[in-house]
């Protein structure tokens, strides 16, 4: 609820050790439904850092019912104690300033705990969610993460699962030999079953693992352990860390607002990145699962033995563990593909938000709620600085700094300056214009010019650094260029060079050339910015072909793509003839990866286009959008045809369902294909066929999403319920495809509708961003309704959520975040349901801090 004065604006500049730092902490809890007891005994020491005392006691609190508390066992009275919303004080005379005993009894309402932040039940299992600031609806304590201290946990409860962080002691008792900020504490217990096995560490020591998931589901876990074992090698031997527990638990949650989270030695997972059999999980799943495991498992060490000092160096912890979950993914299936996979990603969430009203620095200076700085801008931009910086000093300088970090700074709370210092110090360089990109949000615009002359080309880059909200007048930042040099046929004229681009303007000069090259810029996504150059179809046709580098490959074909459709769009143009026919040369070319050549059949998103032509000074138009994309796939299915049956039989994954990368590959190619005949067949007989063939859910739901796109697919929907009513994970999808492929007249109704099917439960995030979001962001041209129903629709849910659960909400809130991109009609109805949100009398402050940003 809001509270009846503006929540206050927390700065990154008004950052203070706290008075007193915390050794030990012991707790018993007394698990009950509505009643459930805490007691802590916490040994707290002055901070001799801090010689601005005597301090006053304060705590951390919330949503708490205090019973009793002491300070070294005398017994504070009622008027000795203050409580407010936010926490509790204790006078400083009452408080022995070098160090004291605080013992405290609180009483809290798992059940009533509808938010998935502290303790709360789901399905009858207790559960917590302490990050960023849910240990303090726990007990009251010093809940930032600079306090790290070491927990010993006692559980009493009616349940024969009993879990926290740590070693197990037996009879519900944990202990936790590793200081950690009260984020990273866990608590679980439920009638849950495990699926175990076991890890040799790179020192021969033992390791269990166990995956810990309701009665039933053990047959689904076999996936996410093979994940975790192989996660635990590929620490070891690419940065020599080590597991530092003798138990690794992992527990699968039904009701959970993110994707997971890393406490100590006892991860909590939404059920959805764990469960997985080829019957009830798409390839998409499986490769989730695996990339989440590992980012989990890897915050071990970068997380979790390395902390943050304060919330502001979240990136800290959340950039770098990103960048080493795409290194080992990369490493465990093909690099080029998920290369383009992330920053298909980075381009559709981060330059979308760091282009719009919410734009933030990588370390944000300042926040209101810190739960919605989980962002793409903190993870996916934080692991893009990481890789620059892994680029611009190379492999082995990145290994000697990452050594160094860990043994410089093991076991301690850490800034962004820190780590910085470590490159500095390990690669004998300086970084202070480099910290820019941690320090100033917005996308760089890079533009070219090129010279050639005798036999040398001259290329002149320029660097703009575009205003965010509440930042003008940007610094230059450091932009590395990874280039290649193209001869005529396709091989390269000199040898790729790294160009530093550090000024507002540069020229760089490649000398011995015989030919004027065709540039291949940036490869690899080499810098998250936004790349202007001048050049023709013909150049892109020959950088689809010839290009060495994959990813610039496959941008070559994007942009070609992007650039017809916004022809198309804006100006009528017909489809260019010479397109499709580069589109079918990578289709059909056996020597390519077939995951790769289905990235190349894949056109732009709705959304992507949406926002190019918004930078092109233009409103975009949904319908005309939707219809355009339609028109090119038609185009290139038709180019195809004598293929397509050919491909699509040649595709056909023979034997039992395998999740490797090599299998999905061609099913994902398969199902590019089967969109594709659906273009140039009546009667959408080959997803008919497919979809009641299927024995994965791959293919299954591939089929279903292609009839429902065609309208055709009333009967299928009706099937795959029927089939699969009994399974959670996999109705979340089937809400999904409804409302993400429905045709644009139809989605809104399609959407409402669902609201009221028995299985709609909208407390269930998982359930309700299935419907809610699936439709807000999946379905472009439903949601942007002229008549502006789909705002209304979208807005109605938003209200409804945010009593409930707060965080949810807020972040859902982005699906408005492009109001401005639209045109006037469109912005003013956008706008209103804004508004009416932001009037609301009890809105949470998360939501309330987004939609006031978001308006402004
Ligand atoms: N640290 C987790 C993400 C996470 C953050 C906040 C949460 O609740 C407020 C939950 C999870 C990660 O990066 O995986
Ligand atoms: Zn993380």
């Amino acid at each position: 609820m809001r509270p009846s004065t503006t929540p206050p604006t927390i700065r990154l500049s008004d950052y203070q050790q706290p008075e007193f730092w915390i050794e030990t902490v012991d707790l018993h809890f007394k698990l009950h439904p509505t009643q459930t007891r805490v007691r802590s005994r916490i040994a707290f020491k002055g901070n001799t850092d801090r010689t601005d005392g005597p301090h006053d006691l304060r705590l951390h609190g919330q949503d708490l019912k205090l019973i009793s508390a002491s300070i070294n066992s005398t017994a504070l009275k009622a008027d000795e104690i203050l409580i407010d919303a936010e926490g509790l004080s204790i006078p400083a005379d009452l408080v022995p300033q070098d160090g004291f005993l605080w013992e405290c009894e609180v009483e809290t309402n798992p059940q009533a705990n509808t938010s998935l932040n502290g303790l709360y039940m789901s399905n009858g299992m207790y559960c917590t969610q302490c990050e960023a600031e849910g240990f303090r609806k726990i007990t009251y304590y010093l809940d930032r993460p600079d306090v790290m201290a070491v927990f010993t946990v006692e559980i009493e409860g009616d349940v024969p699962v009993l879990l926290s962080n740590g070693n197990n002691l037996g009879d519900g008792k944990w202990h936790d030999p590793w200081p950690k900020p009260a984020y990273l504490f866990a608590l679980v217990a439920g009638d849950l079953v495990s699926y175990d096995d076991h890890f040799t560490t790179m020192n021969g020591r033992e390791v269990e693992l166990q995956i810990y998931v309701r009665p039933g589901d053990e047959s689904k876990c076999a996936y996410a352990m093979d994940s975790l074992k192989r996660s635990m090698r590929w620490d070891e031997t690419e940065y020599g860390r080590e597991y530092d527990l003798n138990l690794f638990m992992i527990v699968a949650v039904d009701d959970f607002n993110m994707g997971a989270m890393e406490n100590k030695g006892l991860n909590i997972f939404n059920s959805k990145y764990v469960l997985a059999s080829p019957k009830t999980a798409t390839d998409r799943d499986y490769e989730l699962i695996e990339g989440i495991i590992a980012h989990e498992y890897f915050h071990n060490w970068t997380g979790n033995r390395i902390t943050c000092r304060d919330w502001f160096q979240l990136c800290l912890k959340e950039g770098l563990t990103v960048y080493r979950d795409q290194q080992f993914s990369g490493d465990a299936r093909s690099h080029a593909v998920n290369r383009i996979e992330n920053v298909l990603q980075l381009r559709a969430r981060q330059f979308r938000e760091d282009a719009g009203p919410l734009a933030h620095p990588v370390r944000p200076e300042e926040y209101i709620e810190i739960n919605n700085f989980y962002t793409a801008t903190v993870y996916e931009k934080g692991a893009e600085v990481i890789g620059m910086l892994h680029s611009l000093v190379g492999a082995d300088n990145y290994r000697k700094a990452l050594d160094l970090y860990f043994e410089r700074h093991d076991g301690q709370a850490c800034t962004i300056e820190d780590w910085i210092k470590v490159f500095e110090d390990a690669c004998n360089t300086d970084l202070s214009q480099f910290a820019l990109w941690y320090s100033q949000a917005g996308t760089p615009r890079i533009t070219v010019t090129e010279d050639f002359s005798g036999d040398t080309l001259t290329l002149t880059f320029t660097q703009t650094n575009p205003d965010t909200p509440g930042q003008t007048g940007k610094k230059p930042q450091v932009v590395p260029i990874r280039t290649g040099f193209l001869s005529p046929d396709g091989s390269e004229a000199a040898p790729e060079q790294l160009l530093v681009l550090d000024a507002g303007l540069k020229s760089f000069e490649i000398n011995g050339l015989v030919d004027k090259p065709t540039l291949s810029l940036l490869r690899g996504f080499s810098a998250p910015v936004v790349l202007e150059r001048q050049i023709t179809n013909a150049e892109r046709a020959f950088l689809l072909t010839h290009d060495s580098d994959p990813f610039n490959q496959w941008e070559a074909g994007r942009d070609y793509a992007l650039s017809l459709l916004q022809g198309m769009i804006l100006n009528d143009a017909d489809v260019d003839p010479a397109f499709p026919k580069a589109m079918r040369a990578v289709a059909v070319n056996e020597a390519l990866d077939p995951a790769f050549r289905a990235l190349v059949l894949s056109l732009p998103s709705e959304d992507a286009l949406a926002q190019a032509i918004f930078e092109q000074g233009t409103s975009p138009d949904p319908d005309a959008i939707y219809a355009a994309r339609q028109t090119l796939a038609k185009a290139v299915a038709t180019e195809l045809s004598g293929d397509l049956q050919g491909l699509y039989s040649d595709l056909a994954t023979p034997g039992p369902y395998t999740p490797d990368a090599e299998a999905a590959g061609k099913r994902s190619l398969r199902g590019a294909v089967l969109a594709l005949i659906s273009h140039v067949e009546a009667d959408c007989a080959t997803a008919k066929a497919q979809f009641a063939a299927a024995d994965n859910m791959t293919e299954q739901l591939s089929a279903l999403s292609t009839l429902i796109r065609h309208d055709q697919g009333d009967a299928e929907v009706q099937a795959f319920y029927d089939q699969w009513q009994a399974d959670r994970l996999v109705i979340d999808k089937w809400f999904t495809v409804q409302v993400a492929s429905a045709p644009a007249d139809k989605a809104v109704d399609v959407a409402r509708a669902l609201t009221q099917h028995k299985d709609f439960d909208w407390k269930n995030p998982n359930r309700y961003r299935s419907l809610i979001a699936g439709f807000a962001m999946m379905n472009l041209a439903g949601f942007h309704r002229k008549d502006g129903a789909g705002y209304e629709f979208f807005a109605d849910w938003l209200i409804k959520l945010d009593p409930v659960n707060p965080q949810t909400t807020a972040r859902m809130c982005g699906g408005f975040e492009t109001w401005r991109r639209y045109d006037a009609s469109r912005e003013q109805l956008m706008q209103a349901q804004l508004q009416r949100i932001a009037d609301l009398p009890d809105l949470s402050k998360d939501t309330a801090e987004i939609v006031g940003k978001i308006l402004n």
